[in-house]
């Protein structure tokens, strides 16, 4: 797409525009994120499923916690907060009770959502609240400088696990559908297609949703365990996917080394009452409303 515009010389030139320029804050770019890093994959995908889903962009909200991940709260134009680190769902579980209308989106870290965060995680999962959780999972603390985090595979290396993790990781798809999430999937940020309808897929399901993306962090976990830079990382990425929506709980455990594939797809899509039907059939039920 391109435009006509004046430059500094007051001659008339022809000014590239990027197709998703008005969904993204321009006062915030450049963006801060590494060279070969993911994250610009997943917010791209992001931005085209808001702008394609049938709900208002008035209506839609973005929360973060702290983190690379994070930062993708402060760059998409929707009404969004940069939460405390770890935080993002309790705030927006807040919003979603105090304005149902909403359509509430948390997108952040491995560390953020699982590590500090994992408490709220699990009871808003439980409790069914209207939200959807997007997790960048790129086995690593990115920002802090690399440490091993809640989803670090085991053997990895990182700069607190200098000889390699010996933590067994949580498996998050695993995690969410074991907590009643009613739309579980997980996609590499290669799969850009497969992750925008799954994003559009989430924003319009009534219930806990989510989506957990897997994606090249080259700074903090590529380069100490040999994948390469960023191009190389997304090509081990590519290389290992395998598509089924269809997997059992076993098939969804991420191994990293080896053989064994990366199992992608959408993995849960079913139907539960949310934490606000389940009020109000009850206050109903006792003649406390009409
Ligand atoms: C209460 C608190 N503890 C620790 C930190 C430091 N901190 C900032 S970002 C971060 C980890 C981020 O990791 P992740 O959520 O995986 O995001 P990434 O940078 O990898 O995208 C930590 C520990 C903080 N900001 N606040
Ligand atoms: S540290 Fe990793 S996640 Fe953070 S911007 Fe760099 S490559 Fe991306
Ligand atoms: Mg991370």
């Amino acid at each position: 797409m391109s435009a006509k515009g004046a430059n500094d010389k007051g001659r008339i030139e022809t000014v590239e525009e990027h197709p998703l320029d008005h969904i993204l804050r321009q006062d915030r770019l450049p963006h801060i994120w590494c060279p070969g890093c993911g994250l610009g994959s997943a917010m791209t995908c992001y931005a085209q499923a808001i702008e394609r889903v049938d709900i208002p962009l008035k209506k839609q909200v973005l929360l973060s916690g702290i983190g690379c991940t994070g930062r993708i709260a402060g760059y998409v134009k929707v009404d969004s907060y940069h939460t405390t680190h770890g935080r993002a769902i309790p705030f927006a579980t807040g919003l979603k009770i105090a304005n149902p209308e909403l359509c509430v989106t948390v997108f952040s870290g491995d560390g953020d959502l699982f590590a500090i965060g994992g408490n709220h995680f699990l009871h808003a999962a439980r409790r069914n609240i209207d939200i959807n959780v997007i997790c960048v999972n790129n086995f690593n603390y990115g920002m802090t400088g690399g440490q091993q985090g809640p989803t670090t595979p085991v053997e990895a290396r990182t700069t607190t696990t200098r000889y390699g993790n010996f933590e067994h990781p949580l498996n998050l798809p695993h995690l969410a559908a074991a907590l009643g999430a009613v739309y579980v999937s997980r996609w590499t940020t290669l799969h850009c297609r497969h992750l925008e309808k799954s994003m559009e897929k989430a924003l319009q399901k009534r219930g806990f949703t989510f989506i957990e993306i897997i994606c090249p962090c080259p700074v903090g976990f590529g380069r100490p365990n040999k994948l390469g830079e960023g191009l190389e990382e997304l090509r081990y990425y590519r290389e290992k996917s395998v598509i089924k929506n269809d997997a059992s709980w076993d098939e969804m455990v991420l191994h990293m080394r080896g053989e064994e594939p990366i199992v992608v797809g959408d993995f849960v899509d079913t139907e539960r009452p949310t934490y606000l039907d389940l009020e109000e059939q009850m206050l109903r039920a006792k003649g406390l409303i009409k």
